[in-house]
């Protein structure tokens, strides 16, 4: 039996669960002596809620990550008070943590239009400080989704979800031959020989047209969103909600979640997933495993199984296809090796990538004239 398939290996890093900014409060402007004029104040950076975007998309918003707000006006003969700066505002979804470089907490985001200050604009000049203006408060902030867990498990009801969290972890989730016996996520932990923790979720239960909002639907894309990996966990027997439902076969019900998850946003299917093919110990198992692994590998050729809609427009590249019994507990070794190396290998690319960003600003700093290349050498 192939116990761990390496049939497609993709790189990942398109889903972005924090982002690091720099921003800068715009200076004051110069106040008016002769006149006792004050200039204006320097505009503030804020951070503001909204509906519909993604850190991702706040990236790409702002390649260079600097985000500085506008000068106050000096004091002048026609306008004594110098207007104020404007201010700098970045979007971001609700449900993040803004903290400065070492952790401090600015703010948080809950709501749509929940805001936080994060730079404020320098103090215009004025008698009191000899109309010389004050520069606005520079520092780097980060904005981190709240995750839920670090591995979440997806799946249709009924896959093996709850037994698999128990096989993993020391969490009693309720397990039972009826669908929508998980409500809210349920949370264990996988503990390992070095004493490394990783959180699980299982999210609750997923159904054809959540996107649509059916069942637990954005609800449970949502929690989706805020783990750092997936499992996708299907019977490898194929699944059937209830006797007024098609069969789903294995292919199928892999074909379904990964459109369930591309409706619902793109850049879910970027983070790191495993394909778990649970229920190994049933009597059909292998020569089902058998027929999922040649479907899998030409999906395109199998892609009429399934209406049109259903059919996702890019399918998903599992960093490994692992069968298991989440009974016997066959395979589960192998499981929580590969989450481990994955979250490590998570771990290890974004601190390469804060120590690029931060030599790079000690080179800007050092030598601020000096050109800059695309790979970051000066
Ligand atoms: N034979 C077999 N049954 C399993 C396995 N894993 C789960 N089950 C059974 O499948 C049913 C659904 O399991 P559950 O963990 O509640 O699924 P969930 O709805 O995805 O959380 C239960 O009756 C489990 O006992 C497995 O590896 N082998
Ligand atoms: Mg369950």
């Amino acid at each position: 039996m192939v116990w761990i398939s390496r049939v497609c290996l993709r790189k990942y890093g398109g889903f972005v669960d924090n982002l690091r900014l720099y921003v800068k409060g715009g200076s004051g402007g110069m106040g008016l002596p002769r006149l006792g004029g004050q200039g204006g104040k320097g505009g503030d950076v804020w951070v503001i809620a909204k509906e519909s975007i993604t850190l991702k998309k706040v990236k790409d918003m702002y390649p260079q990550k600097r985000l500085v707000a506008g000068v106050g006006t000096n004091s002048s003969i026609r306008a004594l008070k110098g207007d104020k700066g404007n201010d700098q505002q970045v979007f971001a979804p609700t449900g993040i943590v803004v903290t400065t470089d070492d952790r401090r907490i600015l703010g948080e985001l809950n709501a749509v239009g929940d805001k936080v200050l994060v730079a404020r604009g320098g103090q215009g000049g004025s008698f009191h400080m000899g109309y010389l203006p004050n520069k606005g408060q520079a520092r780097h902030i980060r904005l981190d989704l709240k995750l839920i867990a670090d591995v979440g498990l997806v799946g249709f009801p009924n896959a093996g979800k709850s037994s698999l969290l128990a096989k993993l972890s020391h969490a009693r989730p309720q397990v039972a031959s009826y669908p929508f016996t998980t409500l809210r996520p349920e949370l264990g932990k996988i503990m390992y020989n070095d004493y490394k923790q990783v959180s699980v979720a299982d999210l609750p239960g997923l159904i054809e047209g959540a996107h649509m909002n059916k069942g637990m639907g954005h609800k449970f894309l949502k929690h989706v969103e805020r783990t750092k990996q997936l499992v996708f966990v299907v019977d490898v027997c194929g699944f059937q909600l209830s006797a007024k439902s098609p069969f789903r076969t294995a292919f199928e019900t892999v074909q379904l979640l990964t459109k369930e998850l591309e409706l619902y946003s793109d850049e879910m299917l970027s983070k790191p997933a495993f394909l778990v093919l649970n229920k190994m110990d049933l009597p059909d198992a292998e020569q089902k495993l058998e027929e999922l692994m040649g479907q899998l590998q030409n999906q395109k050729d199998f892609a009429h199984l399934l209406p049109d809609a259903m059919v996702p427009k890019s399918s998903l590249s599992f960093r490994q296809i692992l069968p298991v019994s989440a009974l016997t507990g066959h395979g589960i070794e192998d499981l929580k090796a590969c989450i481990r190396q994955t979250l490590d290998e998570q771990a290890a690319a974004e601190t390469a990538d804060l120590h690029r960003a931060c030599l790079q600003e000690l080179r800007e700093t050092a030598w601020p004239n000096s050109p800059k290349d695309s790979t970051g050498t000066v």
